[in-house]
């Protein structure tokens, strides 16, 4: 080796002037080549012994942290669940937890859930106490058996808790398998009880708020049928930060009942909800259904078995009436869903339709027609949806024909068909969520000629053939509107429709594919075409500006840009105004200070259950808003709108002394509110006195301009299921010509008729009012609105003046756009509907009602 490749060689001279500039060699020095690598191996084993100290410091920290600190970290998990015992007979005493029987009872259960969680590694760490919450007899066991429910504590660090909820998870399989063969559960201490069934879920996070101050239960045997109602009602609203529970029970062999005729509570089910179990303690498992705000679906609930639990939690703010529901019991027998089906035609349908089917039936009906044909099922109501339930595999509840499953709601009637003449169909509801059900009815056909004598949609469905071809889609899938001759003074759009040429540009999609509405532009490219036919630059649009003069080329601007005021922007209460088109009361905070969602319990129907010419009847509870003006010895002569508790809204023609008749004077009137049909009132009817009108100074008789006026009642009213205010739209709101609106009132369903009996409604469309203004001779102020179909056969008639033309906003609160005026006689072709244009009197209602 040469001695100059050695190591040694390379140690540098001991230079006490040593310039560290000079260390720069040239590369040819190979003394100075030799000598780097050795002091930058120094160097990075310091930088590596550096970081590998921080490292393990970190690592430290982590695992310090992680043992000590996130350990620490806890929180309390509540498991609400039920088990059966088989051994133990129900005795009355066990429904109170004073007795010594409960005590005893209890006392071994909350050891055995003990025993069982010890044995379980996850769940004995953390568990700290469980209680035992009531008792019921087991269902159909002949009297033996008893079912408790109980509430498990656990202290678990926030990392453990989903292992927790697994472990939890995994105790609910049953003690025994299907063959009877014991399960893990019956791993207990001798003497123990005999557990047949352990179910439990982690409790609603909502139901252990800490604000929740008032918690109270309440135990009901539901034999005698009898009210429950939230506190308070109907007089004033339940109070805030509630949790009430309602453990109903019925006698052996029958089943809760629970049918709701009010429930008005907060529309934000964070805040304010009922919910209603299958049980008697609130299961995540057995949750039959979470209810806020005002439904409009079925509220009648049915249990499995014997026992049914209902809560009410209530949040600090916006409380409302509330609830009221009867209860009662019925025999688990009834009725026998399923059976034999014979014979070429029939229906069938879910248990207790129309309320809610219970949790946990399967029915079976085995249906047969005539050899040689099939069968053909149409499903005129269908509601079975169900949280978490996939449409592809419908295992919750479903209906099966034949092995094809159907699941979720079905808006359009449904048409199933078979390919033989036997069809077994099965309904299963699982053990949770429950909905309406179904109505189906079903025919033999025979598979060559599956509509004799009628017309068949593709789907199978038979239909009149005075269907086919009218122009509209009466099958569901448009196929009666295929391939028809349109006539003469038809055009045919796209999708083969046929509708009259005289709705062509009109500026509603009349096809349904809006060929009617193609090749109606007038304007320039860059130039927007408002509703009214005025061209506007496209710059101009979703300025906040009413540019078209019909506030078209405002609408569907989804920004509130903060704007300079003008007469047609909408003002926050801070005065600053935004741009954004009928932003009140849609749901949305648009204003800075929220002021456009203020005052807005208005324009709801808080509780649906279930003439005006060419209109149909109205259901109850679905116009809550209309009132029915009765003059003392004639009846019912005038439509009003409630705005308030106190305050009602109507023309100033319907309040004007005629003769001998003092319609002026207060005292001639009587209001009707929550009436549906004439001379049959109920609970929810109210009758009212007459305080004061005011009808509008400058009202013109002959022109009927300012055909509007208030009532003042002579004392407020009750707000219910059929009582509601409608929404007062501001004087920037739009609705622009096309938009879809309802008119309601009892006046006569022709011209010249009689008065309708039931409540009616029709809808109708606003007009264009410059189109309005030339088919009604010049006539149509600015103070005016007009509605209707040009086509003619649905108007308003003598009767209903006074009552509301209702428009439903983009938030789902409807408002009051107009009142009835008049109009050239009822329904005639080109003549519309004449409305009092409520936008222009906002502020002299407010003023003189401050509604
Ligand atoms: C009326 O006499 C009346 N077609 C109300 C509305 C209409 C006509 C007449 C509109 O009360």
């Amino acid at each position: 080796m040469d001695p100059l490749d050695s190591g040694h060689t390379s140690v540098p001279r001991q230079d006490p002037d040593w310039d560290s500039a000079l260390q720069f060699l040239p590369a040819s020095d190979s003394r100075r080549l030799e000598k780097k690598p050795w002091r930058s191996k120094r160097v990075w084993m310091g930088v590596g012994l550096l970081l590998a100290a921080v490292g393990v410091a970190l690592l430290t920290g982590l695992l310090v942290w992680h043992f000590h600190v996130r350990n620490d970290v806890r929180v309390k998990k509540l498991f609400i669940g039920s088990l059966g015992i088989s051994d133990q007979k129900f005795l009355e005493a066990h429904e109170d937890p004073n007795t010594l029987q409960f005590q005893a009872l209890a006392s071994r259960v909350t050891h055995q859930l003990k025993f069982i969680y010890s044995k379980n590694w996850v769940l004995s760490q953390y568990f700290t106490g469980s209680s035992v919450q009531t008792f019921s007899p087991a269902d159909g066991s002949g009297g033996d058996g008893v079912v408790a429910y109980y509430q498990s504590d656990f202290n678990v660090p926030v990392y453990q808790a989903d292992a927790v909820e697994e472990a939890m998870a995994s105790l609910q399989q049953p003690a025994e398998d299907e063959q009877g063969r014991q399960g893990r559960l019956l791993l207990r201490p001798s003497g123990s009880l005999n557990i047949n069934n352990v179910i439990s879920g982690a409790l609603d996070p909502r139901m252990m708020r800490s604000s929740l101050f008032v918690k109270k239960t309440f135990s009901i045997h539901v034999n005698k049928s009898d009210l429950v109602q939230s506190p308070g009602f109907p007089d004033s609203s339940y109070p805030p930060n509630t949790f009430l529970q309602w453990r109903l029970r019925a006698d052996p062999g029958n089943r809760v009942r629970l049918n709701f005729d009010t429930l008005i509570l907060e529309d934000d089910c964070q805040q304010d909800f009922i919910r209603i179990y299958d049980s008697l303690v609130p299961m995540e498992d057995r949750l039959m259904k979470e209810q806020c705000g005002f439904p409009q679906d079925s509220l009648s609930f049915l249990s499995s078995g014997g026992v049914m639990l209902l809560t009410l939690v209530t949040s600090e703010e916006r409380n409302f009436p509330g609830f009221r529901a009867q209860y009662s019991q019925i025999p688990v027998t009834t009725p026998n869903c399923g059976g034999k089906l014979s014979g070429p035609s029939g229906s069938f349908s879910s248990p207790f339709f129309p309320s809610n089917y219970p949790p946990q039936v399967t029915c079976v009906w085995e249906i047969q027609v005539p050899e040689g044909n099939f069968v053909k099922f149409h499903f005129t109501n269908f509601f079975l949806s169900e949280p978490g339930q996939k449409s592809e595999v419908c295992g919750k509840d479903y209906v099966d024909i034949g092995g094809q499953r159907l699941c979720g709601s079905k808006p359009d009637s449904t048409v199933v068909s078979s390919s033989s003449n036997k069809v077994s169909v099965t309904f299963h509801s699982d053990s949770s969520h429950v909905d309406q059900g179904f109505t189906a009815e079903y025919q033999a056909f025979v598979p060559t000629d599956p509509c004799p004598g009628r017309f068949r949609c593709s789907d199978n469905l038979c239909l009149n053939k005075t269907l086919q071809c009218n122009g509209w889609d009466d099958c569901g899938d448009a196929s009666d509107e295929a391939n028809c001759e349109c006539e003469a003074s038809q055009l045919r759009c796209k999708n083969l429709r046929c509708k009259p040429k005289f709705w062509q540009c009109d500026g509603v999609d009349d096809c349904g594919d809006n060929t009617d509405e193609e090749d109606c532009r007038k304007c320039k490219l860059g130039e927007f075409e408002c509703r009214n036919s005025v061209c506007v630059s496209e710059s101009l649009r979703c300025d906040g500006r009413d540019d078209c003069s019909d506030r078209s080329d405002e609408v569907d601007c989804k920004k509130a840009l903060a704007l300079q005021c003008s007469a047609s922007t909408y003002r926050c209460k801070n005065q600053r105004c935004i741009s954004k088109l009928n932003p009140e009361c849609d749901g949305e905070q648009d204003c800075e200070d929220g002021s456009d969602e203020d005052n807005c319990e208005c324009g709801i129907r808080p509780y649906r259950s279930s003439r005006i010419v060419g209109g149909q009847v109205s259901r109850e509870g679905e116009w809550p808003w209309q009132v029915s003006l009765h003059v003392r010895g004639k009846g019912h002569v005038c439509g009003a709108s409630v705005l308030s508790r106190r305050w009602l809204l109507t023309a100033a023609h319907c309040v004007q002394d005629v003769g001998l008749n003092r319609y002026s004077q207060a005292n001639q009137w009587e209001a009707m509110l929550g009436l549906h049909t004439q001379s049959k009132t109920d609970q929810w009817t109210v009758k009212r006195k007459v305080k004061r009108i005011i009808a509008h100074p400058a009202y013109k008789p002959l022109t009927y301009d300012n055909d509007v006026a208030l009532m003042e009642l002579e004392t407020d009213v009750s707000l219910n299921q059929n009582i509601w205010p409608i929404c007062l739209p501001t004087h920037t709101h739009s609705f622009p010509a096309g938009q879809e609106a309802w008119i309601t009132g009892w006046g006569t369903t022709r011209e010249g008729g009689v008065v309708a009996s039931v409540l009616q409604k029709a809808k109708v469309r606003i007009i264009n009012s410059t189109v309005c203004n030339n088919l009604m001779d010049q006539q149509i102020t600015d103070h005016m609105l007009c509605a209707g179909m040009l086509k003619g056969g649905v108007d308003a008639c003598q009767g209903d003046s006074g009552g509301p033309l209702s428009v439903t906003g983009s938030g789902g609160r409807v408002f009051l756009a107009g009142v009835v005026s008049w109009g050239d006689g009822c329904a005639r072709r080109n003549k519309p509907g004449v409305y009092t244009r409520i936008t222009e009197y906002n502020s002299w209602i407010k003023e003189n009602s401050k509604v």
